[in-house]
């Protein structure tokens, strides 16, 4: 059986792990949001690719849900001792061999697809992990700007990290997208997929950022397989991240009503064939399967029988 999984951070590599507990036979195939990346201290940095790779390869610190287990910080503390901007972004020291290691070869000419290759052949994580493009595409987030009251565009990760998200969005530009292309294998898969699921990420900055990279989306519709998406609001609130301060800004109902009705139903051109959704919560997507499922992925057992119902609601 062939799967794919639209993912971004931590909630989507979580969920990733319970499709492989779920379907251990199974060829699964990972397409991951690289719109989070950003380049700190010369350093090309992909936080949702690392967050996948660590969680699935067992180096993940699990209550962060970012960054590596056992993690210590003499590095970011030398930086801050230089003043090095920017002191707000957490860099292991752990995770800096990540990051130095991709940029090397990112640096030698490598497309980032390989680059993450090479890092999994070390982590197993058991599945294939793609970046979404090996262009870059990074999410900037539109605010106003506090001192001139004028609107700015920061990084993604400036607007999440250092402003913990308080700073209200106006929008979310992806940087590059225009230029990127969906990475070597990721039309593929979704050609050969028996089953494709979005998982409870981001619907806009993760999901979101993904279908954004021109020629994918079409090839998500155009696969043989049908398409199951987990809602990543649970009774009117996000379970994980900061999704709620974005769904407001592209007039998205914080629900899972209103995100299943974002993605749309596939047989009328947006991309769901089912949507689960939390058993207390109420949902009509015209034209979508709801399938009303516990979505608190607060054990394995829990999160390999979310994973198992969208699974079955793909092969229905
Ligand atoms: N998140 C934080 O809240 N604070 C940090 O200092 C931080 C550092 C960081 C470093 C590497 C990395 O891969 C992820 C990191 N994250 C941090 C998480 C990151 O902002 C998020 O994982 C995603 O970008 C949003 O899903």
């Amino acid at each position: 059986m062939q799967i794919v999984v639209l993912a971004g951070g931590t909630g989507g590599a979580r969920f990733l792990r319970g499709v492989r507990a779920a379907a251990p036979e199974a060829e699964i195939t990972a397409v991951v949001n690289t719109g989070d990346d950003v380049t700190m201290h010369g350093l090309r940095i992909c936080p949702d690719l690392d967050t996948v790779m660590y969680t699935l390869g067992g180096g993940i610190d699990e209550e962060r849900g970012w960054g590596r287990a056992g993690e210590s910080w003499t590095v970011k503390e030398e930086l801050a001792a230089y003043d090095a901007d920017p002191t707000w972004f957490g860099l292991g020291d752990r995770d800096l061999a990540t990051h130095l290691v991709r940029t090397r070869m990112l640096d030698a000419g490598y497309p980032l697809s390989a680059v993450t290759a090479a890092l999994c052949a070390r982590w197993q994580p058991g599945v294939t992990v793609l970046p979404m493009s090996d262009q870059r595409v990074e999410t900037h987030v539109v605010v106003t700007d506090p001192d001139s009251g004028r609107p700015q565009a920061i990084h993604f990760q400036e607007w999440w990290v250092r402003h913990r998200a308080a700073l209200d969005p106006a929008a979310f530009v992806q940087v590059g997208v225009d230029a990127a292309r969906p990475a070597p294998g990721v039309v593929e898969a979704f050609a050969a997929a028996d089953a494709v699921l979005l998982a409870p990420s981001n619907p806009v900055v993760s999901i979101g950022t993904v279908l954004g990279v021109p020629g994918l989306r079409e090839a998500l519709v155009a696969s043989p397989a049908r398409i199951a998406g987990v809602s990543p609001v649970v009774g009117g609130a996000v379970v994980r991240g900061m999704a709620d301060r974005c769904l407001p800004a592209m007039g998205i109902e914080v629900s899972a009503e209103g995100v299943g009705r974002h993605y749309g139903a596939r047989s009328d051109g947006g991309l769901l064939d089912a949507w689960l959704v939390a058993e207390d919560d109420a949902a009509d997507v015209p034209g979508v399967d709801v399938h009303p499922r516990p979505l608190m992925m607060s054990s394995p057992e829990a999160t390999e029988a979310l994973a198992r119902a969208a699974l079955d609601a793909c092969t229905r």
